[in-house]
């Protein structure tokens, strides 16, 4: 997707509906493709990044998503009062609501994603098991339609055998799911699975699969154009995650090997084909301890962790899904895209790992963040800035590359030591953890990882004081800041460096 410099922008200005960190990317996408960009913002959002980044910014209504960031009406008002000829939805929020997609069509605004049928289809989690075995795509072993009486279920279930999972059709993340490990508890974990899909997803509609022990989460990105061009990116493991929230994410997977790999992108490419797909998607699977791999979910927009497949493949995939809403044809083929090194993403949220995970908002009175050779940070906040509950917590994603596994690790570790954020508690001590464990470095992960392995004594172990972020913190009160709960992440290497020292002095002076 090369484009040359004689070439027309694709469009002329871009709305953009999120925030955070993903609003910024696509911003950064925009000006380096001469699009303008149009931000949109709820009110504690008024100076937030996202707003600072763009070339024009329109309120959209209060703090609640609900009243702002999910308002269809207010964003398509915003669009053509703007004169964007396109809207970007980032991830969460609107990105993956057939409506949304139809309601740009209909108002003559091109939606950077796929057609409201794709989504609709991915959406329906029962449709999307009958497409995908219709494509010749591995599915779990499990019903081929919503359950009906009990008594159906309890015959089923025990026709693949237990432990089963009881899932929601009506929409993926864990919500409305229960593991059942033997007939007694079908009907109550039924009822149960039934009433949390109609509150989470308005429908209760539920489905039976065979449960996967211990499974690796694997996923394949892929790229479709409007010229029936389809391309995979390879694949991301992100089996570290908690509550099916993803933490650590990298690619390749140590998983795979490259028949495995191969075919695993082979499968995604016919998943993708299957619903026509258009723009930048993923394919979930789940891997089991065989190495059998099936399909879990198609994801119908661009991921949190993203940048570690650009970093493998060099393609920036946002520019990419740009391009291909403009119509153009997908620059390359399957055999110019190769991985090259190593890259993982550690996910910087706004949590206390000490205390349960507890979201931990407030100022950010202090921040410095990492670089140096193969850092990325995409963040969405600065110095200053309110990180408000009203939203995901993630402040930034650090993204190390190296060309072994081994050196992306080093780097990331080297960077975790560099970030410091003074005011809302961060999991970077977590990272710095989990990187440095042996199942970890082994490459020995499963998405029961962390519950597995993590206790918050843990992290206690082997994190000296770390000298520079205590200095900081004390600056910050002497300038009139608030230091709450420094993260005490202390960086690797000898614990009495110049840097160190000089860092704790000058800091007491103050
Ligand atoms: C499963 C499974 C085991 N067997 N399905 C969780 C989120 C949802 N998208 C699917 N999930 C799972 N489905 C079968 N048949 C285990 C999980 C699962 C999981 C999957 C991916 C990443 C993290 C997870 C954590 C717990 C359970």
């Amino acid at each position: 997707m090369a484009t040359s410099h004689s070439e027309r922008p694709p469009f002329t200005r871009i709305l953009v509906a999120n925030r955070g960190e993903i609003a910024v990317r696509v911003m950064r996408a925009c000006r380096e493709l001469g699009i303008e960009s149009v931000a949109v913002y709820s009110e504690p959002d008024r100076s937030a990044l996202h707003v600072r980044q763009a070339d024009h910014a329109y309120p959209i209504g209060p703090a609640a998503a609900a009243e702002s960031y999910l308002r269809i009406d207010k964003l398509i008002a915003v669009a053509l009062e703007s004169r964007a000829d396109a809207i970007h939805p980032g991830y969460g929020f609107l990105s993956e609501r057939a409506a949304f997609a139809q309601a740009c069509a209909d108002a003559g605004v091109v939606f950077i994603g796929p057609s409201a049928h794709a989504i609709a289809a991915m959406g329906d989690k029962v449709e999307a098991r009958r497409l995908m075995r219709k494509a010749g795509v591995p599915v779990v072993p499990g019903s081929d339609h919503a359950l009906g009486s009990d008594g159906e279920v309890e015959k089923l279930a025990s026709a693949i055998g237990f432990p089963v999972m009881l899932k929601a059709a009506g929409g993926g993340g864990g919500k409305g799911m229960r593991l059942v490990e033997s007939p007694d508890q079908l009907k109550s974990a039924l009822r149960a699975a039934r009433s949390e899909a109609r509150s989470a997803f308005g429908d209760d509609r539920v489905y039976v699969e065979k449960a996967i022990v211990r499974p690796r989460h694997i996923e394949v990105q892929v790229l479709g154009d409007t010229h029936g061009h389809v391309v995979h990116l390879y694949e991301r493991e992100c089996s570290v995650q908690r509550r099916h929230q993803k933490v650590i994410e990298e690619s390749p997977s140590t998983a795979l090997d490259e028949a495995t790999r191969s075919e695993m992108g082979r499968v995604a490419v016919a998943a993708a084909k299957a619903v026509d797909y258009v723009g930048a998607g993923t394919v979930e699977f789940l891997v089991d301890q065989e190495r059998r791999f099936h399909f879990l979910e198609m994801n119908t927009r661009i991921q949190v962790e993203h940048p570690i497949t650009e970093a493998v493949t060099g393609v920036d995939l946002v520019k990419a899904q740009i391009e291909i809403a403009a119509g153009r044809p997908l620059g390359f083929e399957q055999a110019d895209v190769v991985q090259r090194g190593w890259a993982i993403e550690c996910r910087i949220y706004a949590e206390d790992p000490e205390n349960n995970f507890l979201p931990a908002p407030g100022r950010i009175a202090v921040l410095r963040v990492p670089s140096g050779i193969g850092i990325r940070d995409d963040s969405g906040v600065y110095e200053g800035f309110e990180v408000s509950t009203h939203y995901d917590p993630i402040l930034s994603k650090l993204v190390a590359w190296g060309a072994t596994r081994d050196e992306a690790i080093g780097r990331m570790l080297r960077a975790l030591g560099e970030y410091v954020i003074v005011g809302p508690t961060a999991n970077v001590a977590f990272h710095r953890w989990a990187l440095r464990h042996p199942a970890f470095r082994a490459g020995d992960i499963d998405t029961g990882f962390i519950a597995r392995h993590f206790t918050p004594a843990a992290l206690a172990e082997g994190t000296e004081a770390d000298l520079p972020l205590i200095g900081a913190a004390l600056a910050a009160i002497a300038r009139g800041g608030t230091a709450v709960g420094a993260n005490g992440a202390g960086p690797p290497g000898p614990p009495r460096s110049r840097w160190r020292e000089l860092a704790r002095r000058e800091a007491l002076r103050e």
